[in-house]
């Protein structure tokens, strides 16, 4: 073919690695997996069923390590070709090769990543339409599958003040455009998700900034994606992707309660669920099991871009997340909320640019993959006596008993639960919350 999909298909773009092999824990092969055995049973399903680990185009395939002091530093074949249409077949075909080596069964992508750069929305409409093909192709050469796609709203100069959120409505309807073909290719590639990461919906200054007004549009656009959804008859779910800063001073789905809040407002909190970064929890001041838990108790928990930032400097440096304890804590949340439906673990993740090898992007996803499924042996662990399931239903058990139900019934007034401190003669007592004897039992399932 003219813009080289065929040819590139052949190519090896990863000489001499994988496919990357389950070896088990007493392996020192670091292209191999210690404890990701995907055909292992775990709480009655396989390690893959449970985690449906995706890999990002972005990071891994379009990202040449430059940043705001430098350029790039990783010489990757897939950079370069005759045309832009060659390197963006060659970067398709680099990706699905290594998805394959992995031995991962999804993959992610925003419609940029996937085609050449497209500066009018027309030339996006047809290169995307291109590189859907090829997708296709690819697909089902390699049996890989889509956990979600998403259209990015926030690289072009256009969309410097967002999109769906733009003050004016050339920008917006360019924005509804790339949306309503991303949501389309999507669905042809047989997508599990749809995302909508808001990266600049949001302000840098209230002084130049209707918040009110860009919520409003943000709620209605919002509906409007929902609504298209439902009219092509896509099945996959519909993700909003919260972070609170980073590009934008403020972003308006700062959380995953803020993201909730905003929902309910616009009556869509039963169509649109969220997908919760690590890093984007830290950078709000919570931790990635406090958004899983906030997530599972307003029924929203969709997926999970796995990551994690740097305490210290405090950016969203997206790097491998390999901290298993910290993994524990948010997969014990996920699988007591009844763990992925259609959402999965997407590898938002990057190596670090001084990492320029090839290995070295086996080495962080190998890594990140590992940690994934150390967490889910330790919540396996956990589950066998689960002490933090029985530890809780102790300490909130007075509400099953009558005082408890009698408070929470919805005729007892104000004056009634108080006077019963008098009648009953009850005086409330501490008892302990035994915040170090869990968090021994954590540490154990981890030995
Ligand atoms: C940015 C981020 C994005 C989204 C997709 O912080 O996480 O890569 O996941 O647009
Ligand atoms: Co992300």
């Amino acid at each position: 073919m003219a813009d080289g999909t065929t040819q590139t298909a052949v190519t090896q773009f990863f000489p001499g690695i994988g496919p990357i092999p389950y070896e088990g824990p007493e392996s020192d092969n670091p292209l191999a997996f210690r404890h990701y055995d995907k055909d292992r049973v775990v709480l009655g399903k396989t390690m893959e069923e449970h985690l449906r680990p995706a890999i990002c185009f972005w990071h891994t395939f379009c990202w040449d390590g430059f940043d705001i002091f430098g350029s790039g530093t990783f010489p990757r074949a897939w950079h370069e070709g005759d045309t832009p249409a060659a390197a963006a077949a060659k970067r398709r075909a680099a990706a699905f090769e290594f998805f394959t080596k992995m031995g991962t069964p999804y993959y992610c992508f925003h419609d940029v990543d996937v085609c050449e750069a497209s500066p009018t929305p027309d030339e996006l409409s047809a290169n995307l339409a291109i590189a859907v093909d090829d997708l296709e192709r690819h697909q089902e050469r390699t049996g890989q599958k889509l956990l979600w796609g998403t259209a990015n709203l926030f690289s072009h100069p256009r969309y410097a003040a967002g999109g769906l959120t733009n003050p004016d409505p050339d920008v917006t309807a360019c924005a509804l455009r790339q949306v309503r073909d991303c949501m389309n290719a999507t669905q042809r590639l047989g997508g599990e998700n749809y995302v909508l990461w808001g990266g600049r919906e949001g302000y840098d200054t209230l002084l130049n900034t209707d918040l009110k007004r860009e919520l409003d549009q943000f709620g209605r656009f919002l509906a409007m994606i929902v609504e298209h959804k439902h009219k092509i008859g896509f099945g996959g779910t519909i993700l909003i992707e919260p972070k609170p800063h980073e590009p934008m001073y403020h972003q308006y789905d700062f959380d995953t309660a803020t993201v909730y809040g905003f929902l309910k407002t616009y009556g869509l909190e039963n169509e649109v669920q969220v997908n919760i970064e690590p890093n984007h929890a830290t950078l709000a001041g919570h931790s990635f099991a406090h958004e899983v838990a906030t997530a599972n108790a307003f029924g929203i928990m969709g997926s999970i871009d796995i990551n994690c930032g740097n305490y210290q400097n405090g950016w969203d440096t997206d790097q491998f997340n390999v901290d298993t304890r910290d993994i524990t804590l948010a997969m014990y949340e996920l699988i007591k909320g009844g763990g992925f439906k259609t959402g999965g673990f997407n590898f938002d993740a990057k190596v670090r640019r001084q990492s320029s090898d090839l290995e070295d992007l086996f080495y962080g996803h190998v890594g990140g993959l590992d940690a994934l499924a150390k967490a889910l042996l330790a919540v396996e662990a956990l589950f066998a006596h689960d002490r933090i399931a029985t530890n809780k239903a102790e300490r909130y058990s007075g509400w099953t008993g009558d005082l408890g139900q009698f408070l929470l019934d919805e005729t007892t007034s104000l004056d009634a639960a108080a006077d019963r401190v008098m009648s009953d003669g009850i005086n409330g007592q501490h008892s302990s919350g035994r915040q170090e004897y869990l968090e021994n039992i954590v540490a154990r399932s981890l030995d």
